[in-house]
């Protein structure tokens, strides 16, 4: 009967198991438990825990819960020698008590926050859990101050542990590495190790896309990025945020004018990027990127052309196209334009006005800081989508 060990990528515990079973060479059935489907829940896995957690490690007629007593059972069954938990009863005792601070501290800390989050549906992270997490950070620089590895000079299970709490914390709470130079250094090096990058790294970034996405579904019901916090003000639609910045922050009137006509002119055309420009290029980023589609349909195609045919009506009326000075619909239009030449050929001597203006906007150091890397990213994508 081999080992099997009941896990979930995303849960820290589970990947703290998963490190010592590849550390101590462990070959082990992997069963993943999906807690969001309530797997953990059923009669038969509460018989083999009762407190119905991920990971449990079955070893023959054994079963254990609790990812540090898993540590210290598999280091003494399979370790080769005693340095990842040594026999000497006063060095066991030092990393049995950093298994116990990162039970009740560290890990205990972290999951504060994906409780609150993941199971309670709480929209933000209470400033209490992470000043408690802050606190943990110090606690963490005190033992590195004192000794390499938290509980001796040399790795030992009880740093395997602390490492995948830590690696959630950091995505919970910033970690300043200049606050916490010992923390930051070991951080680094456990970070670096094999069994690091094989068994927590993927369940990591899971677990951080997971609470990522449910705070930000409050933020904005519809998903999209990007959204603007400014204090207790939350804005999703990049149209709006500009209006919102430009009436707050602006140093006059220019970028979108307090005039009613004026103003009227620039939203017609903040609309225009919104439904037209910006949407006929989606059209093709969504159909491959999201729908796996491998070539640009002609319709799409030509709904481009068209918009291009409207850019360079408007900037036969005026230089910029919601008046004859730059607005902040010149600021949209330029991040859609900038993707849909990309998709579609943008013929120059077609549309001469709009390339004069095109060229004019790309020029600024705005676009130059803001939007051109990004547009090469998208670029670099598509054509790999579509070439594979
Ligand atoms: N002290 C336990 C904590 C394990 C734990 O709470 N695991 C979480 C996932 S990280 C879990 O299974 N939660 C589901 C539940 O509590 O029902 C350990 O180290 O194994």
């Amino acid at each position: 009967m081999g080992v099997k060990l009941y896990t979930l990528d995303a849960s820290p515990a589970a990947r703290a198991a998963m490190m010592a079973l590849e550390i101590f060479n462990v070959p082990f059935e992997k069963i993943d438990v999906n807690l969001g489907e309530g797997e953990h829940l059923t009669p038969e896995y509460l018989k083999k825990n009762p407190m119905h957690t991920v990971p449990v490690l079955e070893d023959g007629d054994l079963i254990l819960h609790d990812s540090h007593t898993i540590l210290t059972y598999l280091a003494d069954t399979y370790g080769k020698d005693d340095s990842w938990y040594p026999k000497d009863t006063k060095k066991r005792a030092l990393v049995d008590q950093k298994l116990f601070f990162d039970s009740a501290i560290l890990y205990r800390r972290g999951r504060n926050i994906s409780t609150s989050v993941i199971m309670e549906g709480k929209k933000t992270k209470e400033q209490k859990h992470l000043d408690l997490i802050e606190e943990a950070f110090g606690f963490m620089e005190a033992f590195l101050s004192r000794t390499a590895y938290i509980a001796a000079d040399h790795v030992t299970i009880a740093d395997v542990s602390a490492l995948s709490s830590m690696s959630s914390l950091v995505n919970l709470h910033k970690f300043d590495e200049k606050k916490y130079p010992k923390t930051a250094a070991w951080y680094k090096k456990m970070k670096s190790t094999p069994y690091c990058k094989k068994y927590n790294d993927h369940g990591e970034k899971a677990l951080h896309e997971l609470v990522t996405k449910l705070l930000n579904s409050w933020k904005n019901p519809m998903h999209t990025v990007p959204v603007l916090e400014d204090g207790d003000l939350i804005l999703h639609d990049s149209h709006t945020i500009l209006t919102y910045l430009a009436d707050t922050y602006g140093k006059d009137d220019s970028w979108y004018p307090k005039d009613i006509k004026k103003r009227a002119l620039v939203d017609q055309k903040l609309f225009f990027d919104s439904a037209i420009l910006y949407a006929r290029g989606r059209n093709i980023t969504y159909s491959v990127i999201m729908e796996g589609n491998k070539t640009k349909e002609q319709k799409h195609l030509d709904l481009i052309e068209e918009a291009y045919g409207f850019m360079e009506e408007f900037l036969s009326r005026t230089t910029y196209i919601a008046a004859d000075h730059v607005t902040i619909a010149d600021v949209s239009a330029l991040s859609s334009m900038s993707s849909m030449v990309n998709l579609q050929k943008f013929d120059e001597s077609k549309y001469p006005k709009t390339a004069a203006w095109y060229k004019k906007m790309k020029s600024t150091p705005y676009c130059k800081k803001y939007n051109d890397h990004g547009e090469k990213l998208v670029i670099e994508w598509l054509a790999k989508l579509l070439n594979s």
